[in-house]
């Protein structure tokens, strides 16, 4: 198992060089090595940050900023606990931070400012050494506040995928394929159509519930409008819309591991392949305690799934969201077996609630935490010049002063208690370090290791953290529109 997956990153590196122009080759846009002194098991690698022209599909090609030229920026396989140096070129006249999404870094490389992490200059390079853990399925991408600029932050083509090879891969699988999510040509709405009933158990609190009702209903009643909301033109899996990319090439028998990532500025993803389902091996990259298979996954923005195919049903289908108008407009990417050559088909799946506790140990088999921090989001309906502003325990951060509200005791044990007084589902993240997931809406589990997790609408959501990464640590929701007006709040270590 483990020749043919080596056989196919080989493969996909010859494919990678090969399709190199002059120009992009002094771009740096394969994995380049930058320092001949390296020894060889610990290579660096060089990403540029350029405005760039990517082809969605023929005759839609749009400019967008990007990673080495392309979209998503190339994939960083590297290795636990071996350390790597990275140059990262800036070519835009805006200062960049580069997030490494889901490892633990020190705060001078996790790419937040509101942590201290130095910008990337405009026209500048940084070079930064760090060693890349834990093992899993993590990923790159810009982490500087776009607000009401919809080619700034991660509107744009800023996000790659990274793998962090174990130091012990069992391989039950032929090979691996990475998937990345990306809507493009962002536009403003009064409104969404997002999907907000697809998490199990439903459970709401009545309090949260009464709370951010009325508080809506006074805003309306007061002649405020509907805060704004991002809808896109374009969807695509790995920048290309359905139907116009290669489509994945599979042979009957095979299992293939797919390596998903939701590397949307704001939507929830949903994904179904007809016909077949999927093992869902690991979540954000960890190994969860209870493989189980789904006909349906849902990835919140910034979550990431590995999940493996048995491909028992030949044919020519699309693996695709679930939502029609986002499949229609690109949200897909043809699985083709050989031998087939009909046009892909598409069958809406089974009615399917997503369910992280599925994935975990039954009941309350996580250490008791020394301290329980409590956090209650809300939402002031349109309240920041059209904008909705998000609180955390009634207070918006501030990018002015950046202060941290939270103090931690290095080795202790913390829950927060996660309390939505929103009718929106939140994708909520923790820099730098992994959470648990201890209690989804009244329902206690453990065992699942994450460090995104979608907080559904009035919903409660508990997760239990360890600190032992000293260092400024940001914690908010990863939905830009929700982060960038007020969803942040700061961690120190006392
Ligand atoms: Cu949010």
């Amino acid at each position: 198992m483990s020749t043919s997956r080596r056989h196919f990153l080989k493969l996909a590196g010859t494919v990678t060089a090969a399709g190199l122009t002059k120009r992009s080759e002094a771009l740096n846009l394969a994995l380049h090595p930058i320092a001949a002194q390296q020894p060889p098991r610990s290579p660096g690698y060089t990403l540029r940050i350029a405005t760039s022209p990517i082809e969605l599909a023929p005759n839609r090609i749009i400019s967008t900023t990007t990673y080495n030229g392309q979209f998503p920026g190339p994939l960083l396989r590297l290795k636990e606990n071996q350390p790597v140096t990275v140059d990262i070129h800036n070519d835009t006249d805006t200062p960049e931070q580069l997030h490494w999404h889901g490892q633990f870094v020190p705060v001078d490389v996790d790419g937040s400012a509101e942590e201290g992490t130095p910008y990337i200059p405009a026209h500048g390079t940084r070079r930064i050494q760090f060693t890349p853990r834990p093992s899993g399925v993590r990923f790159y991408h810009t982490h500087v506040r776009a607000a009401a600029d919809l080619v700034a932050g991660q509107y744009n083509g800023l996000a790659g995928p990274v793998y962090i090879e174990p130091a012990y891969n069992p391989g039950a699988y032929d090979r691996e394929v990475f998937l990345t999510l990306k809507e493009f040509e962002p536009t403003f709405s009064r409104g969404g159509d997002m999907a907000m009933d697809f998490l199990t158990p439903a459970t709401t609190v009545k309090a949260l519930k009464d709370t951010g009702e009325s508080a809506m209903k006074a805003s309306l009643a007061s002649g405020m409008p509907h805060g704004y909301e991002v809808g896109y033109g374009s969807f695509t899996i790995n920048g290309k819309m359905l139907g116009h990319g290669e489509p994945i090439h599979v042979k009957t028998g095979e299992r293939v591991l797919f390596h998903i990532i939701n590397a949307s500025a704001t939507e929830i993803r949903s994904l179904a392949l007809p016909g077949h389902t999927f093992k869902v091996i690991a979540l954000d990259g960890n190994p969860v305690p209870t493989p189980a298979t789904v006909p349906v996954l849902w990835l919140g923005t910034a979550e990431r799934i590995s999940a493996i195919v048995d491909m028992k049903h030949p044919g020519v289908w699309i693996m695709g969201d679930l939502a029609d108008d986002d499949r229609h407009h690109g949200m897909g990417i043809v699985i083709e077996y050989a031998g087939h050559s009909t046009k892909p088909l598409w069958l809406k799946p089974p009615p399917f609630r997503w369910s992280y506790a599925r994935f975990g140990k039954p009941g309350a088999a996580s250490p008791t935490p020394d301290e329980t921090i409590e956090m209650t989001f809300a939402k002031l309906n349109a309240a920041a010049e059209g904008f909705n502003r998000w609180t955390i325990n009634n207070v918006a951060f501030s990018m002015d002063n950046m202060s941290p509200r939270y103090h931690l005791n290095q080795g202790r044990r913390y829950r927060i208690r996660m309390r939505n007084a929103s009718d929106d589902i939140h994708p909520i993240h923790l820099h730098r370090h992994s959470f648990e997931l201890t209690n989804f809406a009244g329902t206690p589990t453990s065992g699942i290791i994450k460090d995104v997790v979608m907080v559904g609408g009035y919903q409660q959501v508990e997760i239990d953290f360890t600190a032992d990464k000293p260092g400024l640590t940001l914690f908010h929701c990863h939905q830009t529109l929700h982060m960038d007006y007020g969803f942040m709040t700061l961690f120190d270590y006392a």
